[in-house]
């Protein structure tokens, strides 16, 4: 098996965008419970998001919800993030809360519905251009909840026009990801249910754009690094949402419900040469944090990711070909084994420790006070966004 040593270059290039939204309280439709310490801001997300960065070194850009992010200057927040060792990353447009978008926003029958979810579009390209941001992200509600309710081939042909709108604004540096939901909160129908669906309406558009697949968005039992190996044979796989599920969309810990999926899932992205600094592949979480402390929650969270990460780029590739080509079936099952079994935990504590990291970031955290002292200092943190 390949050695830890000869793949610790490949880890300290790893970068993972944290959600804005991760640091403020979320819940379900039942409950939402808040915890003490909550972020009341953009800058107190920001610097907790800094937080994670300082303890695990993995974590050097925040993405913005719009308008849950809205400020006045988004130049300053851009030097507000600087100031704080971090980078603003990539900028998700928000269309599933207004009362006009009742019946779908880029897809709706009506134009003037239809321009304003463009407008609101053109707004972020906009802040985007001020923030530094590469990544324009579209996730879209859109979608009917029983048969006959709306014309889907209509509406199909009402978003290639929409997306065109707004792909011809964004900048030469600039890509539009465009993420896809089986279910939620339609039930019959979903305007972008599928990679496939996300992948037709963005190759329409040109080389930058690109697909987001978000972990938990599939039905169960998908298997999700097919997907990722096919999107990266077509050069179109942007950008993960990564997050775990046991059920529907949960948006729990990445790697907590099923590492060895995680572990599949970056075996391909490395194999299809989605990894590393000159790769066009943005992982990010996409995650709520409704009954844990959220900063180590997201601590935990870039910590699974590097760990699956190691584990898979201790894959010996040659090896497994050479099994695969001889059609040694349990021989090749075994070499991947090999390498997901094998605990890289010591060997990543003892690395952190030689780039001035703490070994044990989760624990480092917790004896920090950074807890206790944003608990006493901020009063009435808010709901993540949704109630914003
Ligand atoms: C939708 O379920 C989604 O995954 C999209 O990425 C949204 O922007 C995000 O969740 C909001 O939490
Ligand atoms: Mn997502
Ligand atoms: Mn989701």
């Amino acid at each position: 098996m390949t050695s830890f040593d000869s793949i610790t270059a490949q880890l300290a290039a790893q970068a993972i965008e944290l959600p804005s939204w991760a640091f403020g309280n979320s819940g379900t439709r039942f409950k939402v419970f808040s915890t003490p310490g909550t972020p009341r801001t953009i800058q107190e997300k920001i610097a907790d998001a800094a937080t994670v960065h300082r303890h695990t070194g993995l974590a050097p850009t925040v993405a913005l919800h719009i308008p849950w992010d809205k400020v006045d200057d988004y130049a300053a927040l851009r030097d507000f993030a600087g100031d704080h060792g971090l980078a603003l990353g990539t900028v998700n447009s928000n269309t599933f809360q207004d009362d006009a978008y009742k019946f779908g926003s880029l897809t709706h029958t009506d134009a003037a519905v239809r321009q304003k979810a463009i407008d609101h579009h053109f707004d972020c390209i906009d802040i985007m251009h001020a923030t530094g941001s590469r990544d324009l992200k579209i996730w879209l509600a859109d979608g009917t909840n029983y048969p006959g309710q709306g014309d889907i081939r209509g509406r199909q042909d009402r978003l290639a026009d929409s997306l065109a709108a707004i792909y011809e604004r964004i900048g030469a540096e600039q890509r539009l990801v465009l993420e896809y939901k089986f279910f939620e909160p339609a039930f019959y129908h979903t305007d972008v249910p599928d990679w496939g669906t996300s992948y037709a309406q963005v190759s329409a558009l040109g080389d930058r754009a690109l697909v987001c697949l978000d972990t938990g968005h599939h039905a169960p039992g998908t298997n999700i690094e097919f997907i990722v190996a096919q999107l990266l044979r077509l050069g179109k796989l942007g950008s993960f949402d990564f997050n775990s599920r046991f059920y529907a969309d949960d948006d729990l810990i990445v790697g907590a419900a099923d590492p060895f999926q995680l572990f599949r899932i970056l075996y391909e992205v490395i194999r299809g040469a989605g990894f590393g600094p000159d790769s066009p592949v943005a992982f990010m979480l996409d995650q709520c944090h409704n009954v844990e402390d959220k900063i180590p929650g997201q601590i935990r969270s870039v910590l699974n990711v590097q760990e699956m990460t190691a584990r898979a780029l201790l894959v010996d590739g040659t090896a497994l070909r050479a099994a695969q080509d001889a059609g040694d079936v349990l021989g090749a099952n075994g070499i991947l084994m090999d390498a997901f079994y094998t605990d890289v935990r010591g060997d990543l504590a003892a690395w952190r420790e030689t780039r001035g990291l703490p070994a044990d970031p989760m624990a480092a955290y917790a004896a920090s006070g950074y807890q206790a002292q944003i608990a006493a200092d901020r009063a009435g943190g808010q709901q993540a966004g949704w109630g914003a």
